[in-house]
């Protein structure tokens, strides 16, 4: 990554914020964009993370303490302010652009029409300046993006579902069966989805029309805090949201299960979901970095997760590890209740990524909980549960 320069939009949030910091510790010069709205739609929902996060300038500058190297940040909203993206992508070369300013909780996009508006009218507008700005910039970065495997929805297809593109058998004009690969049709379950969904359709046409270098990434849910970098200074320390809008499930499991609070399985808790560990999606996108696609190439499109898990199964593993009880609520969200789920990632596999596990981490990542709880304001975790 030495030479590397790279641009890291929304790195501010729980995933950008140890990826500028771990492109920074490879050598990469980095700039971060963010518009703060991580920390408002927190405020506003009356909530917090867990530990108390410093401003990003102060993070910033700890950053530099700790590790003599620099990060550049800048406040700008991608959504809204296109001469700010399309200045800085005019006066400074990237190499490499990851994308991760979108409004990212399927619940929120859930909670009222307002929420759905938001996360459409942010995330489509934000991802469509930064591709416009690319082109009219003449940037010849490779852009890499923050999807998710909710994109292909959670019904239970009996398909190995694949690494976006399903080829298909369809009659030709002259009645000859003829193949096709098209973009895996998806049918996402919340309007957060949807905004990845239509994200790939805006990529697959600036690939096509401009030939820009693009890899989407379509993750899973990704659990665990603190990484190599953010556990070097307590200033630098990761997000950690526990709130039912914010919080994902293994996170909120084990700080529940450290409260010594039931593990709240929302229905049945057949739902089954693939994860990723946060070290592990920091190597992932490392070697998406490190290998991107040829122009003219069509979007690369892989699926990073580790683990393919129901929640009742991971209730099940998290109460034997700590005794926890575990307690089935009425699901808050729109979602089947019970799929099977089967994805592929050879492609991760191929570049020698090993999965880790639940059971090689979930250890270390309890015994690390209490020390962040030592230095948190007592929890503050608002009853959405039954709004949401
Ligand atoms: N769930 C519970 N109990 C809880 C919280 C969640 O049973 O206390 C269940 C939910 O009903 C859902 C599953 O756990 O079936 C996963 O929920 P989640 O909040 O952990 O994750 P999700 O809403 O799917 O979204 C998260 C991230 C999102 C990312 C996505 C990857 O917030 O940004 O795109 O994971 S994926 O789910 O693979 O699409």
């Amino acid at each position: 990554m030495k030479k590397h320069s790279v641009l890291i939009l929304g790195g501010d949030g729980f995933c950008g914020w140890p990826t500028a910091l771990r492109f920074s510790s490879l050598g990469a010069a980095v700039t971060v964009l963010d518009n703060g709205a991580r920390r408002s739609i927190d405020a506003a929902l009356g909530t917090q993370s867990l530990v108390p996060i410093r401003n990003l300038h102060d993070r910033v500058e700890e950053w530099a303490d700790v590790s003599g190297r620099r990060i550049l940040h800048r406040h700008v909203d991608l959504a809204e302010d296109y001469p700010a993206l399309a200045e800085l992508l005019r006066s400074t070369h990237f190499d490499t652009v990851l994308h991760f300013a979108e409004q990212r909780s399927a619940p929120y996009s859930m909670l009222s029409t307002g929420g759905a508006r938001y996360s459409v009218d942010n995330n489509i507008r934000a991802t469509h300046n930064l591709l416009a700005a690319l082109v009219e910039t003449g940037s010849d970065a490779h852009l890499i993006h923050m999807g998710s495997i909710g994109v292909y929805g959670y019904a239970t297809t009996d398909l190995l579902l694949p690494e976006g593109y399903l080829k298909i058998r369809a009659q030709g004009a002259d009645q000859r069966e003829i193949e096709k690969e098209i973009l895996y049709p998806g049918q996402p379950e919340s309007i957060y989805h949807m905004t990845k969904m239509l994200d790939q359709h805006l990529f697959a046409f600036y690939a096509h029309h401009y030939g820009m270098r693009i890899t989407d990434l379509h993750q899973g849910v990704v659990w665990g805090t603190q990484t190599t970098e953010t556990r070097r200074a307590p200033g630098l320390t990761n997000r950690f949201d526990h709130d039912p809008v914010f919080g994902t499930v293994v996170n909120r499991f084990m700080l529940q299960a450290i409260e010594g609070k039931p593990l709240s399985v929302y229905g049945s808790g057949k739902q089954t979901r693939a994860f990723i560990h946060i070290e592990d999606m920091l190597t992932c996108l490392t070697l998406a970095a490190e290998t991107a696609p040829a122009r003219r190439e069509k979007v690369r499109i892989l699926n990073q997760f580790s683990e393919i898990c129901s929640i009742a199964n991971l209730a099940a593993l998290v109460s034997r590890v700590t005794g926890a009880p575990i307690s089935h609520v009425d699901n808050p969200r729109q979602e089947p209740a019970e799929n099977e789920l089967d994805v592929d990632r050879t492609t991760y596999r191929t570049l020698g990524v090993k999965p880790r596990r639940f059971t090689d981490l979930l250890g270390a990542e309890l015994a690390d909980l209490p020390g962040l709880l030592g230095r948190s304001d007592p929890p503050c975790a608002p009853d959405l549960e039954r709004s949401a």
